[in-house]
């Protein structure tokens, strides 16, 4: 006869599992959404935006499956999420820059509603381990801009795409000196 497994008790409450879960679409559409654009630059021949967003596609999904493995292990079940509606075309590097700003600002915008509601809660667990997100947030959203800013300054005639793009890759070592994880 089979054992009735019976659920122990847990901290985490439904609400914040829901929440969480929701964070992991959010993360697993960062993620969706930098792969498609890493593509189209790719097509265009950015290659080094293309390079660029296909590390920062596999680093949003690293971000995913942190969420995955705070979820179960607090007791709670991590959904992989349904993702639908990624944009395959864009009309200029530009655009593709301006949009990863939008989403990177909607992305901070959601961690902070949880991270509030752990803090009305008491939830001082998940608080905690949601800091390491909002730092990251401040990273992301700072390269972010200083991506959409390159196009003001450099210019996009004649050369200016081309410079825009080598640009983009040196974006990259200024994220590896302030991230969470820096020295
Ligand atoms: Fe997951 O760091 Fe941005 O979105």
């Amino acid at each position: 006869m089979l054992k009735q497994i019976v659920t122990p008790k847990r901290s985490l409450t439904e609400e914040t599992e829901e929440k969480l879960n929701e964070q992991i679409m959010m993360e697993g559409l960062s993620s969706a959404r930098y792969l498609s654009m890493a593509s189209w630059c790719d097509t265009k021949g950015f290659v080094k935006s293309a390079e660029f967003l296909y590390r920062h596609s596999e680093e949003e999904r690293q971000h995913m499956l942190k969420l995955f493995d705070y979820i179960n292990n607090a007791g709670g079940h991590a959904l992989q999420p349904e993702i639908t509606g990624i944009k395959h075309e864009f009309s200029s590097l530009r655009e593709v820059f301006e949009e990863v700003l939008d989403h990177e600002i909607e992305v901070t915008k959601s961690i902070n509603n949880i991270v509030e509601h752990c803090f009305k809660i008491k939830d001082f667990a998940t608080f905690n381990f949601l800091q390491w997100y909002v730092t990251e947030q401040r990273e992301e959203e700072t390269i972010a801009r200083r991506a959409v800013e390159l196009f003001d300054i450099i210019g996009e005639e004649g050369i200016g795409l081309w410079t825009i793009d080598q640009e983009i890759a040196k974006l990259e070592s200024f994220a590896a000196g302030t991230g969470p994880d820096a020295e």
